[in-house]
């Protein structure tokens, strides 16, 4: 008798972890998953520097070699633990999957294996599941509706947590809701990001680059480097507001807590209603489409009001706020804090946990963008969600360092593949949930 299930060829057949480095010099995890025909996944995890609180936790080994980051307790893991639990799974039942990796770890959070080692075999099991049928893993997750290309926010000066806090607000980004297609909207990124280190190099503020390629920034005020955006959209002759417009990452979490907020660069503390107030003031000002983060994780009632004064104009987005769960997701909607929310896999650790945030965001009405962290590698798996989940919009960093390239250079790719079906998302998912396939 034939046994169908050692027949099937998507069968976990092998799973190896080993340690590699990200775009920081720092340890990550490399997952590689061969199923029984053949077939090869395989995936690096990323890292943050500003974190949410409740994020799926990674596993470091601590003590006092490379900073207590290395993983040899992760990958060790995979290679143990995980991988004799997977074995002889299916790859392509992700949900099956996952929930093994959920149910084995035991731990709300992941604490016990690491979000780090659980999400490289999550994500590699992916890669291999869409191996097996010859496709790219963008189509393999969305079949022959997954042709929306997503509208990217790209960061041009990197602040906060990114830059040694030389600014309080973290990213500083671009996004060209005009453009009529990826290639499009990169082209427009480029030279916004070219004029704007121009701009620094005249002003003798030109200091290298922060931790995601953007420009190193040299400014007296927060609001200077908004400024200074708008003259490089200018000087890229691209009208402000229309066709290139303002994206922050405000990732108040990092310097407000218990409703006081720490202005270092202004010298200046403000209570909540202070940031409402000063946030409004600029989305007022500038030509500012999507604002991040603009409270803490601790002050969501503060960020709704937020919401409520700008939220029918303007995408608010929960990143630190939200760390991708369905759950947080399902409690700012009754309270309305946030319209848009920031999914990053290994704030959950597997892609199904990741994949229900954006489901419960879209039965609340919530729009997404799928996102890197600030600790990146060649990896391009978030580029297929965007696509293949038709999530309609990506972060990625900044235009310059191949961790950022390796993924904007990947939509390209896929731009091109999907020809006269590819549609570019455009003005039409900020804020809102993506058009209908
Ligand atoms: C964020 C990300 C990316 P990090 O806050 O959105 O910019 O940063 O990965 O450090 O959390
Ligand atoms: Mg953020």
């Amino acid at each position: 008798m034939t046994n169908l299930r050692s027949a099937n060829a998507s069968e976990i057949r092998f799973v190896h972890a080993r340690r590699v480095w990200d775009s920081r010099g720092r340890p990550t995890v490399e997952a590689e998953v061969r199923t029984h025909g053949g077939a090869l996944g395989r995936a690096i995890v990323p890292a943050g520097a500003s974190r949410g609180t409740r994020e799926a936790l990674e596993r470091r080994d601590g003590g006092g070699r490379l900073g207590g980051l290395d993983v040899h307790g992760a990958v060790a893991a995979v290679n143990g633990e995980i991988a004799q639990a997977v074995m002889g799974l299916p790859a392509d039942d992700q949900a099956a999957l996952d929930e093994r990796l959920i149910e084995l770890d035991g731990t709300p959070n992941k604490a016990r294996l690491g979000a780090n080692a659980t999400l490289a075999v999550s994500m590699a099991a992916a890669h291999a599941a869409a191996a097996v049928q010859g496709m790219p893993l963008y189509q393999y997750l969305g079949g022959p509706a997954a042709t929306l290309l997503p509208l990217p926010q790209v960061q041009v000066f990197g602040g906060g947590a990114h830059a040694g806090r030389r600014t309080d607000v973290q990213d500083f980004m671009v996004v060209c809701p005009a453009a009529t297609s990826f290639a499009q909207a990169m082209e427009w990124t480029a030279e916004v990001y070219r004029q704007a280190g121009l701009l620094m190099q005249s002003r003798g503020a030109t200091f290298g680059v922060a931790d995601e390629g953007g420009w190193w920034p040299v400014f007296n005020s927060n609001e200077q480097a908004i400024e200074s955006l708008v003259q490089a959209i200018e000087r890229a002759h691209l009208v402000p507001g229309e066709q290139a417009a303002i994206a922050l990452d405000v990732a108040a979490s990092e310097f407000g807590k218990a409703g006081r907020y720490t202005l270092a660069l202004e010298r200046r503390e403000l209570d909540s209603d202070g940031m409402v107030e000063l946030l409004a003031r600029w989305v007022e000002k500038y030509p500012i489409v999507s604002v991040e983060d603009p409270l803490a994780e601790d002050d969501p009632e503060a960020f709704a009001h937020f919401t409520r004064a700008v939220g029918r104009k303007l995408q608010v987005v929960g990143d630190d706020l939200l760390v991708s769960s369905a759950t947080l997701l399902r409690q700012a909607a009754t309270v309305g804090a946030a319209n848009t929310v920031l999914l990053k896999p290994n704030q959950r650790g597997t892609l199904t946990e990741t994949q229900a945030c954006w489901q419960a965001a879209r039965q609340a009405g919530y729009a997404g963008i799928v996102s890197a962290r600030s600790g990146e590698s060649e990896d391009t798996t978030i580029v297929h969600l965007a696509i293949g989940w038709g999530v309609g919009q990506l972060k990625v960093g900044s235009f310059a360092r191949g961790e950022r390239m390796a993924k904007w250079n990947e939509a390209l790719r896929i731009e091109e593949r999907l020809g006269a079906r590819a549609r570019f998302a455009g003005a039409a998912v900020l804020g809102r949930n993506p058009p209908a396939r």
